[in-house]
């Protein structure tokens, strides 16, 4: 296969000099971050009060982690590190607590940071001839523009079609010829149910590839997509706190998310010790960002689950690839006293062929124990009316489930496209159970 690569220089780099390259950007860094009031006073703690204190990429452990609480605390201008005028973007997210976490952009941050999208999309094999399809959500969300203003710097003509109304994205694809599209991967699976329904031809769209981020999602539902769309799918991985979209991104082997090492720091470490772990054991991703001038932001806490491979990558890049996130140490739920990822259900229940797009997982209290529910979409294999063939589907997915994460649960099957579905990132628990037990 010939690779594509955006900026091979640095793509390819040794390791030992992408290692000294990283070494003069983290010192780049800390001086950005020591003109913030929130890493004044924490750098001045731990020792750290010029660039100069940070002499070789081992001192980056003297720095203390920084968690979306301290983003909170700090907001609205705690972390900004030049003036305001001269700040030119903000985004924004608002979590679930609601005081959001903002992050700044100067004219340079927005360059960089397109710069590393770019690198995402065209390693993927695009090229400026394609017609890209931004079907996800604008605004404070990092995905909209982020993937916008790289798919421009690649080249490609982008439309800016957003997340939502169906029926237009179809018109969209068909009337201008889109070759390649990005969304969650819970859209494109609305995307396709929706397709199905409305009889629109497969022969009339020319799409080749789409680029799926932003939530958690397995390798059966990545499969099923390429499937049932006939496309290519590249995972992609991003979060605001670094900027968004452009973090990590699979190559044309779409065998892990190659880290843009020049950019970001990364580091897995034990979530309960806070001890650094070896590459190939599984912990929680901590990044710093080397690319932004405006919010520095140093050793962050993303809480997402991920481990590096260990052997480098077959394309010939040298920056570390990371497993698919499986969860968030956040997002693990206690089912009478069993951990479960909601990433272990999605496993089970993509692999199956007769099972729809869309599932729904939800928690309640059923006098003194937690009762799992398990909604699920019925594939277009199955007759919703025939009780039997649906008795016995449901069987096998309790069995299944019961299986990988030893709870029983009860399985519900619906008819396809009637689970609510949303247009960003999907929302797949729902739990009622009482906080305060
Ligand atoms: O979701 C940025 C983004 C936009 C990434 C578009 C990719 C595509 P946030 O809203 O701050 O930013 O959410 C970040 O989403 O910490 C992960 O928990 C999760 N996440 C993002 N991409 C993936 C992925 C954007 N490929 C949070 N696999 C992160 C699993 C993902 N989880």
């Amino acid at each position: 296969m010939e690779y594509q690569y955006w900026n091979p220089e640095i793509e390819k780099m040794k390791r030992p000099e992408l290692e000294a390259l990283q070494l003069e950007k983290l010192k780049t860094a800390v001086g950005w971050a020591l003109r913030t009031p929130f890493y004044k006073e924490r750098l001045r703690k731990a020792g750290i009060t010029g660039s100069g204190d940070i002499k070789s990429l081992a001192d980056l452990r003297r720095i203390p982690y920084t968690t979306k609480n301290d983003l909170r605390d700090a907001f609205p201008y705690g972390l900004l590190s030049i003036s305001r005028d001269d700040v030119v973007r903000l985004h924004a997210s608002s979590g679930t607590t609601g005081t959001p976490t903002t992050i700044y952009f100067s004219r340079e941050d927005l360059k960089r940071w397109a710069g590393y999208v770019a690198r995402c999309i065209y390693g993927t094999g695009c090229t400026k001839t394609d017609v890209f399809q931004n079907m996800i959500t604008y605004g404070l969300f990092t995905g909209g523009l982020g993937f916008h203003s790289g798919g421009e710097e690649v080249g490609m003509m982008v439309i800016p079609s957003g997340s939502g109304n169906t029926t237009r994205q179809f018109k969209l694809m068909q009337d201008f010829g889109t070759t390649v599209v990005h969304a969650t991967p819970s859209f494109l699976l609305h995307v396709e149910s929706i397709m199905r329904a409305e009889g629109v031809s497969r022969d009339s769209i020319r799409l080749r590839k789409a680029f799926a981020g932003a939530e958690p999602y397995s390798e059966d539902t990545r499969k099923r997509i390429e499937e049932l769309l006939k496309i290519d799918v590249y995972n992609s991985y991003g979060l605001s706190e670094m900027n968004g979209p452009g973090v990590a991104f699979e190559c044309q082997l779409k065998n892990g998310l190659h880290l843009w090492e020049d950019g970001y720091i990364g580091e897995i470490i034990d979530p309960e010790t806070l001890e650094p772990l070896k590459d190939g054991e599984t912990g929680e991703l901590v990044l710093t960002c080397l690319c932004r001038e405006a919010t520095p932001i140093l050793r962050y806490r993303t809480r997402d689950l991920s481990s590096f491979y260990t052997e480098p990558c077959a394309c010939g890049r040298t920056h570390r690839r990371l497993r698919r996130i499986t969860g968030r140490t956040d997002d693990m739920l206690i089912i009478n006293g069993v951990n479960v990822f909601p990433s272990q259900i999605e496993e089970v229940i993509m692999a199956m062929k007769e099972v729809g797009n869309n599932y729904l997982i939800v928690l309640d209290k059923e006098g003194v124990l937690d009762r799992l529910v398990i909604k699920v979409e019925a594939g277009p294999s199955i007759f919703t009316d025939d009780a039997r063939q649906m008795n016995a589907l449901k069987e096998k997915i309790r069995k299944t489930l019961q299986a990988s994460i030893t709870i029983n649960p009860r399985v519900e099957l619906h008819e396809s496209g009637s689970l609510p579905v949303s247009e960003g990132k999907a929302k797949r628990v729902q739990d009622n159970r009482p906080k305060d037990l």
